[in-house]
């Protein structure tokens, strides 16, 4: 038995007025609690740090980069990463990184048990839109602030396992979680912030977008025989609600642990790595039924290429 014990720590709403300082305590008394509860790990959102910026259309560039962090940790997370360390805890964070030469992403990390950072992901599918759209009840403009991912899908050795990590709309796409399936991966990790009504579909709300959240973590979980614990900015940011629902998923795809609120909440469950190893050997052997040979439109081709009428 190779034992983690999972702390999925949702976070409540975050208002644009609300400082970093601010939400790092919160970050920290979820850590408090997954401490108690004897966590090796707590995963916190995507974009944790701040309100879900890309809703608000901005055109100057000085503001867009007020919700980017240079460096991690700074000034403002060091508290956290203080904190994990003194619990010997491992973390996995999201938020907006600017680099030293002047790149955007959307960024997840993982840390080791002493705080260092050993595993660094920048989300490749990027949702919404790069202009301002008037058609949508409200934008959505990851594509306007942030660069496509330009690391892949790595995993990472820690923990005794072998780790991976996501952000979001990542979690929609079959690919993200088969490029990690493919390396052996045991543990998927991923923040989201994910509005609770459509933008573009006014009658799709809530209960849809929370049955789409566990049917996408559930079939990567279960197609790829990993664990996958998915955490959840959720509730009403500025008059914007997000969903809750964060959840853990065993590598059969079954839900071991769900959140009940739209606040901080810290779900839990001890995830023994080994639980994976059947799948991976019996009907999720790669390397005895993958047909490679018939999969070249996934790499091939973007779009759909529909047969001639
Ligand atoms: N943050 C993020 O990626 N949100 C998207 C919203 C897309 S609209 C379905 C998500 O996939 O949840």
């Amino acid at each position: 038995m190779r034992e983690v014990v999972v702390g999925g720590a949702q976070m409540g709403p975050i208002q644009k007025s609300d400082t970093r300082e601010a939400v790092v305590e919160r970050m920290i008394a979820l850590m408090d609690r997954a401490h108690e509860a004897g966590c090796d790990l707590v995963v916190y959102p995507e974009l944790t740090l701040t309100t879900f910026f890309p809703r608000w259309y901005m055109e100057d560039q000085r503001e867009v980069d007020s919700w980017f962090e240079r460096e991690m940790p700074n000034e403002a997370t060091a508290p956290l990463f203080k904190r994990a360390r003194d619990y010997g805890m491992a973390m996995s964070l999201g938020y907006a990184e600017l680099t030293p030469d002047g790149h955007h992403f959307n960024t997840q990390i993982l840390t080791d048990k002493t705080g260092a950072i050993v595993g660094k992901y920048r989300k490749v599918h990027l949702p919404g839109h790069d202009e301002f759209d008037p058609e949508r009840s409200f934008q959505h403009l990851e594509k306007r602030y942030f660069e496509p991912g330009d690391l892949g899908f790595p995993v990472w050795r820690a923990l005794g396992g072998i780790m991976g990590m996501c952000v979001c709309n990542d979690r929609r796409w079959p690919e993200t979680y088969r490029v990690m399936g493919l390396q052996g991966v045991e543990l998927v990790m991923l923040g989201y912030n994910t509005p609770s009504v459509n933008s573009q579909k006014g009658d799709e709300g809530p209960e849809k977008r929370l049955f789409h959240n566990r049917l996408v973590v559930q079939a990567g979980a279960y197609q790829n025989s990993t664990w996958v614990v998915a955490v959840a900015k959720a509730g009403v940011e500025d008059g914007h609600p997000l969903i809750g629902g964060s959840l853990i998923v065993n590598p059969d795809g079954e839900v071991v642990a769900e959140a009940k609120t739209e606040d901080d909440e810290l779900i839990v469950h001890p995830c023994d790595l080994d639980a994976c190893n059947f799948g991976k050997e019996t009907i999720f052997d790669f390397a005895r039924h993958r047909r490679i040979e018939h999969y070249g439109p996934i790499t091939g081709q973007t779009g759909i290429v529909r047969p001639k009428e």
